[in-house]
């Protein structure tokens, strides 16, 4: 078996020169996105590399493709319009197993279409259990995570916004422990907001927060590190109670092993949603996605830039498909295939 890679700056050129090297039959098995060669590559410009084998018998029974005992073998045109599809979406930040599953649920029409809209909705129906979409609030949400993921503005976005479509009050919560300066960025949202607000100190002030007014509750935590106190008192204090909801927040380019090391980390205070932060800085959520998807999570929102209120979504299948494709980048993919 021989196995060659090919770099250009489209999917479709590197598709053509797959074919016309190695012929028709040849499986793609890899496509990513890479730093150009020489100049290019310096002032930042990408290329698509893709890696293909030509001997697709041995190939194909490293990658099997699941089908019903009784279904005929896909023709020479089927394969074809299924490997492009993955590799397009390869191509797109996916990874191998996320495509593989896609292209597995379109029908064969829609795999030679293959439109932006006709891939964001199959993505979206195989990320169904992962987003937790608009679901009622619980009576208090908690945000957990690392300092400067974005916990304070996402719950100022979700105030504000609240406020602003539904004219809905939910109330803040400033549990940020012991530094002083910290509770006053989400006391200075809750006045311009109009939400009420209240500063929990201690293990008994949170206690009292939480048990006080009749709005749902919005809860921002210390954004230290998981072992120390704060941490363990919130724990405590959450543990027993009904009608909590915990988000961990993540940046959406958290590496596959720190998502996982965060994971393990935050696992006492059992979050029961993720949130996906800072997708306008990141390459791709599919690292970060493919985790959620082995820890079975369900992610709540994705946020997407400083502004508040708008910069941010409920993480609907859709909205998650989106963020996935990158819809900026698969136009140009498609455009030029
Ligand atoms: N680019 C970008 N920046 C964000 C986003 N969310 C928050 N930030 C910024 O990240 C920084 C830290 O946010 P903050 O909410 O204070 O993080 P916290 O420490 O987890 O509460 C601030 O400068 C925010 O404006 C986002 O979705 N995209
Ligand atoms: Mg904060």
């Amino acid at each position: 078996m021989s196995v060659k890679t090919y770099r250009h700056t489209t999917v479709k050129d590197a598709l053509r020169a797959v074919r016309e090297d190695m012929g028709p039959e040849a499986l793609v098995l890899a496509t990513r996105m890479v730093a150009a060669r020489g100049w290019r590559g310096w002032v930042g410009m990408r290329e698509v590399q893709v890696t293909a084998a030509s001997a697709p018998a041995a190939v194909r029974a490293a990658v099997p493709e699941r089908r019903p005992a009784d279904t005929p073998p896909p023709t020479r045109t089927a394969r074809s319009a299924r490997g492009g599809l993955v590799a397009r979406l390869l191509a797109s930040g996916l990874d191998r197993a996320m495509a593989e599953r896609v292209a597995a649920s379109a029908s064969h029409a829609e795999r030679r279409a293959a439109s932006l809209p006709v891939l964001r909705r199959l993505l979206a129906s195989q990320l169904e259990a992962l987003a937790a979409g608009d679901e009622p609030y619980a009576r208090v949400e908690v945000f957990v995570g690392p300092p400067g993921v974005g916990k304070t503005t996402t719950i100022a976005k979700i105030a504000a916004r609240e406020r602003a479509t539904r004219g809905r009050t939910l109330g803040l919560v400033g549990a940020d422990g012991f530094r002083t300066g910290a509770v006053e960025q989400l006391r200075i949202y809750a006045s311009v907001i109009g939400a009420p607000f209240r500063v929990a100190r201690t293990v008994e002030e949170l206690d009292k927060a939480l048990a006080a007014g009749r709005h749902s509750l919005l809860v921002d935590t210390a954004g230290r590190s998981p072992r120390d106190g704060g941490l363990r008192d919130l724990r405590r204090l959450l543990g027993g109670r009904r009608g909590v909801r915990t988000h961990l927040v993540m940046a959406a380019d958290t590496s596959a092993r720190t998502a996982r090391r965060l994971l393990d980390a935050y696992q006492d205070v059992r979050p029961d949603r993720i949130v996906i932060a800072k997708l306008d800085e990141a390459e791709s959520v599919a690292p970060l996605l493919a985790v959620i998807a082995d820890c079975g999570i369900p992610v709540s929102y994705l946020t997407t830039g400083q502004q508040v209120p708008e910069d941010f979504d409920r993480a609907t299948p859709a909205a998650l498909a989106g963020a996935l494709l990158r819809d900026d980048e698969w136009e140009a993919a498609v455009a030029a295939c």
